[in-house]
């Protein structure tokens, strides 16, 4: 199975990425995390993105805060397919990352998830990795059904509080 390639501009960012990696845990798909900033450590951050392809990736997240240029400074190093995450950690609450991970110019997408989306960037990942990959397919339909009737639980419970 293809890894996921999660990347992080900062440690501080990581209270979000534990929300990717516990689903990918979960759903036994084969990670590797790092920290590598678009802006201080640009080298790092590009030569992983040129050589993703060749070590195994199959989609990478990249989650960054502030002026957040990581996932699009990794997208234009790769056609694989890059999930931005904008992190909430400035007194902007996330609207800054959100802008700057999710306008991307035409020609390079970033695949773009809420502010703090950590557990979504890793589903959409893992849906990515799916579309080959028909027991991860099937391990993504129970989550489904299991989501659901946990919701549906709570609905023959709500009255009982009223
Ligand atoms: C971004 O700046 C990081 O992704 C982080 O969200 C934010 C703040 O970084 P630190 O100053 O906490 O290292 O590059």
């Amino acid at each position: 199975m293809k890894k996921v390639g999660i990347i992080m501009g900062s440690d501080s960012d990581l209270p979000i990425i534990k929300k990717a990696t516990d689903i990918l845990t979960a759903l036994e798909i084969p990670f590797e995390v790092h920290i590598y900033s678009a802006h201080r450590t640009p080298v790092e951050a590009r030569d992983f993105a040129l050589s993703a392809r060749e070590n195994g990736f199959g989609v990478l997240i990249a989650a960054a805060g502030m002026a957040a240029h990581l996932a699009g400074a990794i997208a234009a190093n790769t056609t694989l397919p890059v999930i931005g995450i904008p992190c909430k950690s400035s007194n902007l609450d996330g609207m800054d990352a959100l802008l700057s991970t999710v306008q991307m110019p035409t020609g390079i997408p970033v695949a773009t998830v809420a502010i703090n989306g950590g557990a979504n960037a890793a589903l959409l990942a893992a849906q990515i990795i799916a579309v080959d990959d028909k027991e991860l397919a099937l391990k993504l339909d129970n989550k489904r059904a299991n989501d659901a009737a946990a919701v549906l639980k709570k609905d023959s419970e709500v009255m009982k509080n009223l």
